[in-house]
């Protein structure tokens, strides 16, 4: 059958089809080199994760014992769901064997998990978070994982990881699974961001978007308000203002990765910011912002800590936690500038306080 368009399937679709993510990620990459074909190998043993997930996922309500809590404490101080020790697991035994990864660290391992026979072959690490937005495991509404890769640097003999202990530019790969009405998987590997859809059918994560932007502004905003009596005023001011202007809504469904995906594709802000009480906020650097920041400027969107680039921020010890402002660029920058303003008034306002107690 010649490429006539006498074809019984039209090529372009067949193309698509065809377009499983192992060889959209071989595609980003000028030849076939040995880290390509480690990069590509690493994303598909990343997919069979997913895939073992969303089954998981899909059957739990009818499984006996695969919800609820184990009645452990993880080294978040949160109480485990046991889809979150099951998601943990897959993501270890999926690199088994593989030569690719030696080191894995994730939100509910204290240390590095070490796959021995992986090292000191396997010069990667890969950081995530096996299940995001645990408190919508039981209730059947989307939760996701998110992943980070990064180049390991020196033997790591004492385990403490050190070396993870850098900005967010030297993440190799990122991205999301998002399990949602369907499964989608989105990554990048600093060359734009991607989404791929499970088609269950096949097995496979087809190439459903190439190269998405997020749009300069949107109408969502995505954060807990419940928390409105813990923030700084100045976050506080950025929800009045919001609820003042027109053109705004609010969107939160709990699970990061969810507000994320539709922020992505809609545009917006999603906001964790620093409590009082945890200036730091919730969310961790390593495997939770740092992901979601490399794809979000790859989609020529932003992310911020609220004071600074959050890719530039240096953590100080693998579960560091920051605040978040992620986005669109201008509504980042909203957020960004009444914190700076706040800021601004503080400090001139107790430069005045001095001035009139030294008078
Ligand atoms: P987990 O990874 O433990 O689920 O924590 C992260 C998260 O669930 C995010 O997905 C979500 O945005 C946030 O915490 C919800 O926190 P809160 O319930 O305080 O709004």
């Amino acid at each position: 059958m010649g490429n006539s368009d006498q074809s019984i399937v039209p090529e372009h679709s067949l193309d698509r089809d065809c377009t499983t993510l192992s060889r959209h990620v071989l595609q980003q990459f000028s030849s076939f080199t040995a880290e390509a074909q480690d990069i590509s190998a690493i994303m598909s043993r990343i997919a069979l994760a997913a895939k073992l997930i969303s089954r998981r996922l899909s059957r739990a309500g009818l499984m006996a014992g695969a919800l609820g809590f184990t009645g452990e404490t993880n080294v978040q101080g949160e109480s485990v769901k046991k889809m979150d020790i099951y998601a943990n697991e897959v993501f270890i035994s999926v690199f088994k064997q593989s030569g690719l990864v030696c080191r894995l660290a994730s939100e509910e391992m204290d240390k590095p998990y070490y796959i021995p026979e992986n090292c000191p072959i396997g010069r990667y690490t890969l950081l995530y978070d096996p299940i995001d937005g645990s408190s919508n495991v039981d209730i059947n509404l989307n939760v996701g994982s998110i992943f980070s890769l990064r180049q390991q640097q020196g033997d790591d003999l004492n385990g403490e990881a050190k070396d993870l202990l850098q900005n967010g530019d030297g993440q190799i790969a990122a991205g999301y699974i998002l399990y949602g009405p369907s499964t989608v998987l989105v990554y990048s590997l600093g060359k734009g961001v991607h989404s791929f859809i499970l088609d269950p059918s096949l097995g496979e994560f087809i190439l459903a978007d190439e190269n998405i932007t997020i749009p300069e502004h949107g109408p969502v905003y995505s954060v807990n308000e419940g928390n409105y009596w813990q923030w700084e005023e100045s976050i506080r001011e950025y929800i009045r203002y919001v609820h003042r202007h027109d053109g705004y809504t609010s969107r939160y469904s709990g699970a990061l990765v969810g507000d994320f995906h539709r922020i992505l594709m809609q545009g917006g802000v999603f906001l964790y910011p620093g409590t009082v009480k945890k200036p730091e906020g919730k969310l961790r650097l390593l495997y939770e912002s740092a992901p979601l920041a490399f794809l979000a400027e790859q989609a020529g969107g932003k992310a911020s800590t609220g004071k600074e680039r959050l890719l530039d921020f240096i953590p100080e010890k693998l579960h560091q936690r920051t605040p978040l402002a992620i986005g669109s660029v201008e509504d980042v920058e909203l957020v960004e500038s009444f914190i700076k303003d706040w800021a601004r008034r503080t400090s001139e306002a107790a430069a005045k306080e001095t001035i009139s107690s030294n008078s």
